[in-house]
C-alpha cells in the first residue's frame, strides 16, 4: 500500500481545523491558524470569550486539535498561569508550552488585570492578542486598541463626531513595562514573519507577548477579499509596526520599502468612511498620518537609501 506523504507544514495547518464559522475573510481565524501551525501540536491553549471561542467551538463540534480551555472574557490570562503551574510542578514543562489567547478588548480592557498579574509572576506562557481593534463578537463596540477615527458602535461618527476620539492604548509598550523577556507585534499579512516570531517566543522562558493585526472584514466594511491587502498596507502607512523586543532592547523592525498614506489604508475600509464624507474628516485623516509618522520615527522604519 503507499503511504500517504504529507509535508510537516500542511500537517500543522490542520491543527486549527476547517469547518468553524469565521466569517470568511476573518483575520482572526488565519492568525489562530497560523499560530498554532508555528507551535505545533504540543501546546495547550486558552482562549478568552470572543469570536474566535465563539466560531471555533459550536457544541458539538471543535476547530482544535490541541488541548483547549475556554476561559471567562476576562481571565485567559489567569487559566493559562494554572495550566504552567501545573505542568511545572508535574515536571512536563518540557514537553508542553502553554499559550494564552484573547482579542483586543479580552487582552487590554477587561484581560489586562490577569495578563498584568501573569507577566509579573513570571509565568512561562505565551500570551496573543488578536487584534481586530473592537468587541466584534459582541457587534463591534470600541475597545482600548480601537484606532483614532473608526466608527464603532460606542464611537460612532456623526455631525458632531469623527468616530473615535482617543489614541489606540500602546500595548505592546504596557507588557515590556513588566520587564519580560520577549515581546513583539505581528500580522495575518506577514505569515512567515508571524511563524517565525511564535517559535522564537516558544523557545524562551518566561512570559511572552504577541499582538496580531488580525482584521475583521464585518466590523471594519471591507471586502472579504482585502484582508490581506489591508494588512500590508497598515504596514507599509506604519500604522502597524512589526517589530521585536528581546529583553527590553529593540531588537527588529520591519522597514518600510516604499512608503504609503494612511489614505490608501483608510479608503477601502467603511468604519472610516466618514472622514471622506465630511469636512472634518480632513483633519482627523492628518492626525492619524501623524500617528503613523509618529511610528516611523520610533521604530526607524524607513529603509536607508543607499
Ligand atoms: C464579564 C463580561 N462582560 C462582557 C461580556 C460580553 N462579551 C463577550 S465577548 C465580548 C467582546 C470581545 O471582544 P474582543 O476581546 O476584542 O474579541 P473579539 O470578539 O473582537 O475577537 C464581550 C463584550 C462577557 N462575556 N463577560
Ligand atoms: S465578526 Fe469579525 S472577528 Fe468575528 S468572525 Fe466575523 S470577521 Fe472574524
Ligand atoms: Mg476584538
Amino acid at each position: 500500500m503507499l503511504e500517504k506523504k504529507v509535508s510537516p507544514r500542511l500537517e500543522m495547518s490542520h491543527l486549527f481545523a476547517s469547518g468553524h464559522s469565521a466569517c470568511s475573510g476573518c483575520g482572526e481565524a488565519l492568525a489562530a491558524r497560523l499560530v498554532l501551525w508555528a507551535a505545533g501540536p504540543d501546546v495547550i491553549a486558552t482562549s478568552a470569550t470572543g469570536c474566535l471561542e465563539v466560531f471555533s467551538s459550536n457544541y458539538p463540534n471543535s476547530a482544535w486539535e490541541v488541548p483547549w480551555i475556554h476561559s471567562l472574557f476576562e481571565n485567559s490570562a489567569a487559566i493559562a498561569s494554572g495550566v504552567e503551574a501545573a505542568l511545572r510542578v508535574t515536571g512536563k514543562l518540557d514537553q508542553v508550552r502553554v499559550i494564552a489567547q484573547a482579542g483586543d478588548g479580552g487582552t487590554a480592557d477587561i484581560g489586562l488585570q490577569a495578563l498584568s498579574g501573569m507577566l509579573e509572576r513570571g509565568h512561562d506562557v505565551l500570551f496573543v492578542c488578536y487584534d481586530n481593534e473592537a468587541y466584534m463578537n459582541t457587534g463591534v463596540q470600541r475597545s482600548g486598541l480601537t484606532p483614532l477615527g473608526a466608527h464603532t458602535g460606542t464611537s460612532p461618527s456623526g455631525q458632531t463626531s469623527s468616530g473615535n476620539p482617543n489614541l489606540k492604548k500602546d500595548m505592546p509598550q504596557i507588557a515590556l513595562a513588566h520587564r519580560i523577556p520577549y515581546v513583539a507585534t505581528a500580522s495575518v499579512g506577514y505569515p512567515f514573519d508571524l511563524e517565525k516570531k511564535v517559535k522564537k517566543a516558544l523557545s524562551i522562558r518566561g512570559p511572552k507577548y504577541m499582538q496580531i493585526f488580525s482584521n475583521c472584514p464585518l466590523g471594519w466594511r471591507h471586502d472579504p477579499s482585502e484582508t490581506i491587502t489591508l494588512a500590508k498596507l497598515a504596514v507599509e502607512t506604519g500604522l502597524f509596526p512589526l517589530y521585536e523586543y528581546e529583553d527590553g532592547q529593540l531588537v527588529s523592525a520591519r522597514r518600510i520599502a516604499s512608503k504609503k498614506p494612511v489614505e490608501d489604508y483608510l479608503r477601502p475600509q467603511g468604519r472610516y468612511g466618514h472622514l471622506f464624507a465630511q469636512e472634518s474628516g480632513v483633519e482627523m485623516v492628518a492626525r492619524i498620518q501623524a500617528q503613523a509618522d509618529v511610528n516611523i520615527e520610533r521604530y526607524g522604519l524607513m529603509a536607508k537609501k543607499e
